[in-house]
């Protein structure tokens, strides 16, 4: 879906481990490892992990395409292993086990409702649903935060900055905050429910535990916020340009996300026109818009596919988790016969690393954008296309200024 700024992931859950191949990224981009690695392990937080979290240590080793600091402009491989591989030798072998039996083999045969368990046993003609659950786990979302930390990297060379923070977990919602991206993180990482309103975490921690201890758990909603982009990104021409669409969709992409909101989202359809659209006024400072401004932000930064200059703003929901300790109803795919679903390990909440995956997702659609836009093999030709371009939407001579 990304045409100019690429990534691949592969790698299954319980395999040797998570990798990612990135292209497009411009030569000399200053980078570190401890970049990729600082995204990785804030992912890795959150209250409402499960086990799995006190086994793995993401950090991320780059095995391609940066020397001495800076990015070559050939692809980015970054490895990222997975410590409990070690437990999962027999079952996740490559070789054919013919000698072990299926609770070695961990073989999967009561479908979680919910999960991509079922849908991808009929589809892919598998008998044991762990050759779907490997691969359809958020465990890859490891993957594609280390491209997003890539991403989020070529942005800042911009003035360009990303953040989120959680704003529902289950029931629990926090006050509203107008939250803008420098910053943001430090704050909201602040928190083990990456909450601004500390009264709310409080209610959310206490909702967490509480589904946990009902072997249930919790989906939510959060904000992901960036800052610095320029007017003009995305394109009101063709529906597969529009940078909302784009948005929508690599949100969508992200394991157990079920809907997607830019700026007021659903609250617009209630509201008039008059009530929903950002009046616009000279502001002759604001280069990045070509010295617009919008009195307010309901458009989320978006009018007509494109960025306005203001921030863009998108919240996402999360369902819950579909792997219970207290399963539902499901069918043997064996016997045919009714059964209770597979009882996984597995995390009661994950909103608060989603909100991660979800900075690391709009990161790399802001860095295809900008690289639709601005070209540029070498970071020095995209500054200097941006630049001009700048220098083109800030050129209007006014006769009152
Ligand atoms: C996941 C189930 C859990 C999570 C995992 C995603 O793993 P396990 O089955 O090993 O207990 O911990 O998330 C990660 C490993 C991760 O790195 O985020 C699932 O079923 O999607």
């Amino acid at each position: 879906m990304l045409r100019h700024f690429t990534f691949h992931t592969a790698g299954e859950s319980h395999g040797k481990g998570m990798l990612v191949v990135i292209g497009g990224v411009p030569a000399g981009v200053p980078i570190s490892p401890a970049d990729i690695a600082a995204d990785l392990s804030r992912r890795q937080l959150g209250f409402g992990r499960g086990g799995r979290m006190a086994i793995e240590q993401d950090a991320g080793e780059v095995l391609s395409g940066i020397r001495l600091g800076e990015t070559l402009g050939s692809p980015i491989t970054v490895w990222i292993p997975n410590r409990d591989h070690e437990n999962w030798r027999v079952a996740m072998s490559v070789e054919p086990q013919p000698d072990a039996d299926d609770e070695t083999l961990r073989r999967v045969h009561l479908p979680r409702p919910g999960h991509a368990d079922l849908v991808g046993l009929l589809k892919y003609g598998r008998s044991d649903a762990r050759d779907i659950l490997e691969r359809s786990s958020a465990r890859e979302t490891s993957a594609r935060v280390a491209a997003g930390a890539v991403a989020r990297r070529l942005l800042s060379e911009f003035g360009i900055a990303v953040g989120s923070h959680v704003t529902r977990i289950g029931a629990v919602e926090a006050i509203e905050f107008d939250a803008m991206a420098p910053g943001l993180n430090e704050r909201a990482d602040r928190s083990d429910v990456r909450c601004l309103d500390a009264a709310a975490a409080d209610r959310m921690r206490v909702a967490i535990r509480e589904a946990g201890d009902m072997g249930d758990t919790l989906g939510g909603v959060f904000e992901v916020v960036a800052t610095g982009i320029p007017v003009g990104l995305g394109s009101h021409t063709s529906w597969d340009r529009r940078l909302d669409a784009r948005i929508g969709a690599a949100m969508l992409g992200i394991q157990a996300i079920k809907g997607v909101e830019i700026g007021l989202g659903f609250r617009a359809a209630a509201l008039t026109g008059s009530d929903v659209h950002d009046e616009i006024e000279r502001r002759a400072e604001r280069r990045g818009s070509g010295g617009y401004h919008r009195r307010r932000n309901n458009a989320g930064g978006l009018e007509g596919g494109t960025t306005t200059g203001e921030p863009v703003v998108v919240r996402v929901a999360m369902k819950p988790l579909s792997s219970l300790t207290r399963p539902l109803d499901s069918v043997n795919v064996q016997t045919g016969r009714p059964a209770k679903a597979e009882r996984e390990r597995s995390d009661v909440c994950a909103v608060p690393a989603a909100g991660v995956v979800g900075e690391a997702m709009l990161a790399l659609v802001l860095a295809d954008a900008m690289r639709e836009k601005f070209g540029g093999d070498a970071l020095s030709d995209m500054r200097a296309s941006w630049e001009a371009y700048l220098a083109r939407i800030n050129s209007a001579e006014f006769e009152d200024e």
